[in-house]
């Protein structure tokens, strides 16, 4: 089989690129490892910057989000010191969309169906070859049978555990990282969230969030030890730490109900600084990972596959090398940022389990100063909406 552009990977980055592709006439194949039950079971992010907003209208795969996403104006921050709300729309004349990810998978799957769109589920042993030729090429199987899918370009979208990264000679070596010592145990169920926006939760008891996916369906998620299993945490255990840690007088009531999905995730970031060789180009978590609580995972995701969208556009039609030239560049410098807000939303309101008192009033401090000043409070919100590109 033979093709423009190979993605490897069906996830949402490989899905955006497919799609965009396909509105601007270029060919495209992906290869995904799971089925599309597994691929669309998985609950992961909420939260989407305006700017993937945008790109998924672009993509003309907007009108279940149009239709039953929930544009929020702000979020809040819980504190000792009360509830600060950070006012996005105020401070920057836009806010975000709360649009699950598994809801974006399901939509831009079902384009594909209908734009026929090769998706290939179930493509096993994938393997990358002569990506620094000019014809490099992707071998897989698929119900035992071998494959071999020639490509001009390859988009390595088949995020952190796939074969895309490793293919890149140097990319492990140059990869940046950093472990915090604690996940997140999220909870989904068929109940009305407590509050119409997110609060975001610093309490000493740990870390808390409550999110949402609708009106009737709520994502919660607390901090939780390395060591912990999920087990050990039955609904009504759950239930009850959320309910200490997220009401304090200033927070709304938590309804409970029985859990649709449970998941433990560990945090970390990490960056790989080598983001193409050859003909490869990786997008997503297959170059970088951030720590939830900035909501950027798959924000990143949407810029990195924009930069390599409109550098394969130019390229193929006018033949203009720029943009695969510089796409490295181009996506290092927006993920080094979103790193960075990842890293700081985690270092202020998660307790660690070594911090000093000092390190305790570092993160007290900082939060009084955003209670106080709209500047501060305007850096978050910039960034939490989403910086340009
Ligand atoms: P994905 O979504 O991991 O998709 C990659 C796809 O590649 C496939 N794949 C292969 N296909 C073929 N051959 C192989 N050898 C392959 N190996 C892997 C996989 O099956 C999969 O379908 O990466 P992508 O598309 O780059 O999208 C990135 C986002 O999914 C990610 O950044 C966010 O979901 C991160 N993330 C979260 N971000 C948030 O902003 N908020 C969250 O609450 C949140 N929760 C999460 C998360 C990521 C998680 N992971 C990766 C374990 C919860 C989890 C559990
Ligand atoms: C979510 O709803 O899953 C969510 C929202 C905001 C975050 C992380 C996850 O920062």
């Amino acid at each position: 089989m033979k093709t423009t552009v190979a993605i490897i990977g069906g996830g949402v980055s490989g899905l955006m690129l497919a799609n965009l592709l396909h509105v601007a006439g270029i060919e495209s194949v992906i290869l995904e490892r799971h089925t599309r039950a597994y691929t669309e079971g998985r609950i992961r992010a909420g939260v989407l910057e305006y700017g993937t907003v945008e790109l998924l209208r672009k993509a003309g795969v907007s009108a279940n989000m149009d239709a039953h996403g929930l544009p929020h104006g702000g979020f809040s921050l819980l504190h000792e010191g009360g509830k600060l709300r950070i006012d996005l729309t105020a401070l920057t004349g836009h806010g975000v969309m709360v649009y699950g990810q598994t809801e974006i998978t399901i939509d831009l799957m079902d384009a594909c169906a209908a734009r026929a769109i090769p998706l290939i589920f179930e493509a096993e042993n994938v393997a990358l070859h002569d990506i620094d030729s000019p014809a490099p090429f992707v071998t897989y199987t698929k119900n035992g049978t071998h494959h071999r899918l020639e490509a001009a370009f390859i988009a390595g979208c088949d995020g952190f555990h796939g074969p895309s990264r490793q293919a890149i000679p140097g990319a492990e070596a140059s990869a940046l990282e950093k472990l915090y010592p604690f996940g997140w145990l999220g909870i989904l169920a068929d109940v009305p969230p407590m509050d119409h926006e997110l609060i975001y939760a610093d309490h000493p008891r740990g870390f808390a969030l409550s999110s949402m996916r609708s009106a009737t369906r709520s994502r919660y998620y607390l901090q939780v030890g390395l060591d912990e299993k999920l087990e050990d945490w039955p609904d009504a255990r759950i239930w009850e730490e959320l309910s200490l840690r997220l009401h304090n007088g200033a927070a709304g009531h938590i309804t409970t109900g029985p859990a649709l999905e449970k998941s433990i995730v560990p945090l970390r970031s990490f960056v790989c600084q080598k983001l193409q060789h050859g003909r490869l180009f990786l997008c997503g978590d297959a170059g970088h990972i951030v720590p939830p609580t900035g909501a950027k995972g798959l924000n990143l995701a949407a810029s990195d596959v924009t930069y390599l969208f409109e550098a394969l556009v130019s390229q193929i039609t006018q033949g203009d090398e720029t943009g695969l030239k510089t796409y490295e560049t181009r996506a290092l410098a927006r993920i080094w940022k979103a790193e960075r807000f990842s890293w700081s939303m985690t270092m202020l309101t998660h307790r660690f389990p070594t911090q000093s008192a000092f390190d305790r009033r570092m993160q007290q401090a900082e939060l009084a100063y955003l209670a106080q000043s709209q500047a501060a409070q305007k850096v978050i919100a910039e960034n939490y909406i989403g910086l340009p590109y």
